[in-house]
């Protein structure tokens, strides 16, 4: 029965008018319009997709795994949105059209950051050549990351040179923008605590680029001392710079500094560049309904295998195995 439906329904799609086909067609002629509605189906995919979801999806395909992904992270104030202003100014003055998708730290609904940083990008208001996103950091279902990241499908397809992505370097959701992100710069300030606020959260680790912002303070070279030799302590081979994001003094140089990162993440064929994001948003979406569940007491299995942990019949990694995989 099934195998004789099954064709007539796609006779029947391919008849209908393809509305993914033409709204990618309108993004991809610059209307705004376009591109905002299609971010916003992408953004509300995970929670309510919408019916024209698929149709979309498959129509923005082919334009899927191009752009230069660039992660902008850091603890709060540090200058991340006055640096991605900076880096917009000058990508447009090499002619690159620049996607921003700002995760927004606040509530969705008190908005206020959303509007802070809409009024900082103020550089980018009257350019076709810049799309400007905030994504709000925490939806439904917890984690805000995956809607920025299904973001980047509908800029990507839009077809902007580079996709600036900034984030708040405090929680969880900045993993899931380093898994995705083909340069990762982690921004970090003079003034913010009395000690480097990247190093407590992890976010070195993550760092592709090490940034001290705000050069311009008397403080700054002791700060760039202090992460130069935070890397080195680490070995690391990461470049640590200094730059004054609010006159643009050594944006050239980050942006010199991210090339050979993100051209050799784009010999990568687009084709698998893409099909890594959405490994990227399954195994995140599986890993928060999970801990969910195990903390809604759902997960009979744990039971016994906690016990046999405990008795040492399993090893941890068995057992997460175990559990996993059902068996
Ligand atoms: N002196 C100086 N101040 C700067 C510089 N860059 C940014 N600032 C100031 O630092 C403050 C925070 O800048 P933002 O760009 O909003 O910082 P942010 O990291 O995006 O902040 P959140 O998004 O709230 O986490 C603002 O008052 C900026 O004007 C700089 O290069 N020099
Ligand atoms: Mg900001």
């Amino acid at each position: 029965m099934t195998a004789e439906a099954d064709p007539l329904t796609a006779a029947k799609e391919d008849s209908a008018p393809d509305a993914g086909t033409a709204l990618v067609a309108r993004m991809r002629a610059g209307e705004r319009r376009a591109i905002a509605e299609a971010a916003t189906e992408c953004e509300r995919a995970g929670i309510r997709p919408s019916p024209g979801l698929a149709s979309l999806m498959r129509a923005m395909q082919p334009y899927l795994g191009r752009a230069r992904l660039i992660g902008i992270t850091g603890p709060p104030g540090a200058g991340k949105s006055t640096l991605v202003n900076a880096l917009i100014a000058h990508l447009r003055a090499l002619g690159l059209t620049v996607g921003v998708i700002a995760v927004d730290p606040s509530s969705p609904i008190s908005g206020g950051a959303i509007l802070g940083d809409r009024v900082r990008m103020t550089a980018a208001l009257d350019d076709d050549g810049v799309f400007v996103r905030s994504v709000a950091s925490r939806g439904a279902l917890g984690g805000l990351s995956p809607a920025a990241v299904r973001v980047v499908d509908a800029l990507d397809a839009a077809g902007f040179n580079v996709i600036l992505i900034e984030t708040v370097g405090t929680g969880q959701s900045e993993i899931d923008i380093a898994e995705v992100a083909d340069v990762r710069i982690v921004v970090n300030a003079p003034g913010l605590g009395d000690d480097i606020q990247a190093m407590k959260s992890g976010l070195l680790e993550i760092a592709d680029i090490l940034v001290v912002n705000k050069g311009d303070r008397p403080d700054a070279d002791a700060t760039l001392a202090q992460l130069k030799s935070a890397a080195a302590i680490r070995s690391s081979r990461v470049p640590v710079l200094k730059c004054t994001a609010a006159t643009g003094d050594g944006i050239k140089a980050l942006w010199e500094a991210t090339a050979p990162l993100a051209e050799a993440a784009l010999l990568v064929a687009p084709e698998i560049r893409r099909r890594r994001r959405a490994r990227t948003l399954i195994a995140r979406a599986a890993a928060e309904m999970l801990a969910r569940r195990v903390r809604a007491g759902e997960v009979d299995r744990l039971r016994p295998l906690a016990d046999d942990l405990l008795e040492g019949r399993l090893s941890l990694d068995e057992a997460a195995r175990r559990l996993l995989e059902g068996t």
